[in-house]
């Protein structure tokens, strides 16, 4: 006996390995995302209203729920995947529409972070190809300046240095890509800043929260902002770089597809649990059904197992537990009843910078270690499975609408020293999406936008400093490097970065060590 239908997304390098539209689903997406775009923006099934729900500076019409996204917060993951589950829906519909057969038809998902690399970060065949195979225009195509192009001019100040030309095969360095900075985290949120774990920190209606959870900070920011390139105006240019106008470009939905299978691929790791909290499972979204030809209302709790409560799941899911095989250990983490998440023990402050202004290419601040922080490489070294965690927050961050947009971090840096991202040195980038900028008015009950506070887990890297001399128990210090191609064949050099025409300041409150 046949049970309902599960839908399998897809990892889009494998359906198009060599050439854009091999594969049925990549075709009928692209047919489909053509029917939407031809609906007027006032129906809920249309491509802008789609794009709206997310963000748009355009007024809304009476009724609609656009504006709604969720960042910075514990609902980033849930009411993403509530978003691409609906629009999956409305899409498969339009397969049909658009004289496909949307039978078995998924979204599928664009794994920028596991190999063949480098291939798997440039942007996906189906996107680029500015035709369909019938030599009609591809729907899916998007041209520069809304997509990052491999343009000397491309504009804004300093952001010509992330042009991967991701439109022309260009490739977003695989350390921005990487999701291992984010599973080091077990806990999916924490209350407040400074350290948001792994899904966000906890927050009510949330649609610009500044404290991106670990998975969002990267590789999901990183993402939308080498997709999009430059965004100095308001969706003038850059469209994955600006939240009221990301989700026009058709290569969000297969982004968010992969990030809201990172989130299940995190969920296996062992202690890794969600949220329990009512107040996170009780939270709940309206969104357009065309099924059912109405909006409904769907809460966290009923989204969090894809297969039995959404009826889809990825082509690298593990078995279903149900199989007579013998059960990963991993696999229990899903089945299981939600695991209580562990305790969150108090952070202590053991170093700061004070107020920092990096108003240059490369900047730097210099900060003390005080209480328990003189100890701490030694404590890592004696026994590191039992020394407390650490973490570098950079506090209430502002950056002008002219500065660049991605940072590399260093910490301890020797002066005269090139910054190399494979050194002990590298502790991960400070990526602006949808921090600051343009705001809309607080949404009821939503908290004024503040600074942004960007948080790293360096216990691995001051144990590294350490076993290497590198680590010096009075102080440290930390070299901000404008982001992007450095040290990559035919990218910019880091003294082109130097030379850069970067006129905007990034404005750091603090830059602090806290133990846990
Ligand atoms: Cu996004």
């Amino acid at each position: 006996m046949a049970g309902p239908t599960v839908y399998v997304r897809q990892n889009i390098w494998s359906l198009d390995p060599t050439t854009a539209f091999s594969s049925p689903v990549t075709l009928n997406y692209a047919k489909a995302v053509g029917v939407m775009k031809r609906r007027p923006a006032t129906d809920p099934t249309s491509w802008a209203y789609q794009a709206n729900i997310h963000g748009t500076p355009d007024p809304a019409p009476p009724g609609a729920d656009w504006n709604q996204c969720q960042h910075g917060t514990w609902f980033f993951l849930p009411w993403h995947r509530m978003y691409i589950y609906f629009f999956e829906k409305i899409v498969r519909a339009a397969v049909k529409e658009a004289g496909g057969d949307p039978t078995g038809w998924a979204l599928p998902y664009w794994n920028y972070s596991d190999g063949p690399a480098p291939i798997v970060t440039s942007l996906p065949l189906a996107l680029r190809a500015k035709t369909l195979p019938d030599g009609s225009p591809n729907p899916l195509y998007l041209a520069y300046p809304n997509r990052n192009a491999n343009s000397p001019n491309d504009r804004s100040q300093g952001l010509g240095l992330i042009g991967a030309g991701i439109n022309d095969g260009g490739q977003i360095p695989p350390r921005y890509v990487t999701y291992a900075q984010a599973f080091v985290y077990r806990n999916f949120s924490y209350p407040p800043a400074p350290d948001p774990g792994f899904g966000g920190p906890r927050t009510g209606f949330s649609h610009q929260g500044s404290n991106h959870g670990e998975l969002e900070r990267q590789p999901h920011d990183n993402v939308h902002v080498f997709v999009g390139g430059a965004s100095a105006t308001v969706c003038d240019d850059g469209w994955m770089t600006d939240p009221d106008c990301a989700a026009r470009d058709a290569v969000f939905w297969l982004h968010h597809s992969n990030i809201d299978r990172l989130w299940k691929r995190w969920l296996l790791r062992s202690g890794h649990a969600n949220a329990t909290a009512g107040t996170w499972l009780n939270q709940s979204y309206r969104f357009y059904d065309p099924d059912k030809s109405a909006f409904v209302n769907m809460a966290v709790r009923d989204v969090l197992q894809t297969v039995s409560q959404l009826g889809y799941r990825y082509d690298d899911d593990p078995p279903p537990v149900a199989r007579p095989v013998r059960i990963p250990q991993a696999l229990v983490a899903e089945a299981a009843a939600p695991v209580e998440a562990p305790a969150v023990s108090p952070r202590t402050l053991v170093g700061s910078t004070g107020p920092v202004v990096v108003a240059a290419p490369v900047g730097s601040a210099a900060g003390t270690l005080s209480g328990q922080g003189p100890e701490l490489g030694q404590l890592i070294a004696s026994d590191p499975a039992r020394a407390p965690h650490i973490n570098l927050n950079l506090v209430n961050v502002e950056r002008d609408e002219d500065a660049a947009r991605v940072f590399d971090l260093y910490l301890n840096l020797p002066d005269q020293q090139q910054p190399d991202p494979t050194s002990v040195y590298f502790v991960g980038h400070a990526t602006f999406f949808g921090h600051g900028g343009h705001q809309h008015p607080p949404a009821e009950g939503e908290a004024p936008p503040a600074g942004t506070t960007f948080s790293y887990d360096i216990t691995n890297l001051v144990n590294e400093q350490e076993a290497q001399g590198v680590w010096d128990p009075k102080g440290f210090h930390v070299t901000f490097v404008v982001g992007g191609h450095h040290g990559e064949e035919g990218a910019p050099s880091l003294a082109a970065a130097a030379g850069a025409d970067q006129t905007g300041a990034l404005r750091i409150g603090d830059v602090t060590i806290t133990t846990e």
